[in-house]
């Protein structure tokens, strides 16, 4: 499937991270949990270079914790620090807090060794529609930032005092600008971080239809009244369509409603817990 994912705008928002960076002392990477390698941003990678990060598993309520732990293990193991979160509820809120204040230490103890109290300066930046601004009010126990289950809702960039030495910066959702990787694509939009504007839904919808069938993933089929996953990704729509019992007109099926319809049971959970960059992608 290709997606003409990288509108215009994301040039801008990409220059403005970079500009952002000049003023920041870390990075607060937000991931989302069920796609930690597809929501990464190779050329955010790039620009990062020598900044600490943490790294933030966000939405880990919508997968399984043993599915998540064999990423938490391959970050640790490459001495990255990360941390998984759910940003909607403030039981991680201290956790983050102390990973932020360890990650910093150095550079507090290096300027607190000059008699300096220094503040610092955390940018917030992640693919659209990952957490950020959640986390931000999360950490703040606040609702100071706008958030939405969309991509796009953040705008423009916005610094929020945390605690009286550190400060978050919220950032609009940056997408990686080459499409070399269609699976990236295919699965950022699967999970609600492309605008539905620029997507084919129904064939997004038969893309995560290959998805489940790949894994041979049997609650995809229990859900809809499937014996199997041994069929065709297009026999298989049409199966879900005519079950559900939408039509376009007596001839023809809606295969964008069945798809919208998967889309929003893969969202919402009612398909379970899916990781879809699962564990056995991590060193690919
Ligand atoms: N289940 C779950 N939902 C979350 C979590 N964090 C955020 N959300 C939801 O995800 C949606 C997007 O959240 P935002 O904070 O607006 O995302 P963002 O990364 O700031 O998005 P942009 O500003 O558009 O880039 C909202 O509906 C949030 O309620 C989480 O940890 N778990
Ligand atoms: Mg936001």
């Amino acid at each position: 499937m290709y997606i003409q994912w990288y509108p215009g705008h994301m040039t801008k928002a990409m220059r403005m991270m970079q500009d952002s960076l000049k003023t920041a002392d870390c990075v607060i990477y937000v991931l989302d949990a069920r796609v930690i390698r597809s929501s990464r941003n190779p050329a955010f990678d790039k620009m990062i270079k020598g900044l600490p990060v943490l790294y933030v598993f966000n939405k880990s309520d919508m997968v399984e914790k043993a599915d998540l732990a064999s990423w938490e293990k391959y970050y640790r193991e490459r001495g990255e620090k990360c941390v998984s979160v759910n940003s909607v509820s403030s039981a991680f809120r201290a956790e983050v807090i102390s990973k932020l204040a360890e990650l910093n230490r150095p550079l507090i103890e290096k300027y607190r060794n000059k008699g300096v109290n220094k503040t610092v300066r955390a940018i917030v930046a992640g693919v659209p529609n990952t957490g950020k601004s959640t986390l931000i009010n999360c950490l703040c126990g606040s609702k100071r930032t706008v958030t939405g289950n969309r991509p796009g809702v953040t705008r423009g960039k916005q610094w929020v005092k945390l605690a009286s030495n550190i400060e978050l910066l919220d950032t609009p959702g940056t997408l990686p600008p080459a499409f070399d990787d269609e699976e990236r694509a295919v699965r950022l939009a699967m999970i609600g971080s492309i605008k539905e504007e620029v997507l084919d839904m129904a064939e997004l919808g038969l893309e995560a239809i290959r998805f489940f069938k790949q894994k041979n993933y049997l609650p995809f089929a229990e859900r809809y009244f499937l014996d199997s996953l041994e069929y065709e990704p297009m026999e298989i729509m049409d199966k879900i369509a005519k079950k559900r019992g939408y039509l376009l007109n007596k001839d023809n099926m809606d295969y964008e409603r069945t798809a919208r319809a998967i889309l929003d049971d893969l969202r919402k959970l009612r398909l379970g817990r899916v990781m879809l960059d699962t564990a056995d992608e991590i060193d690919v």
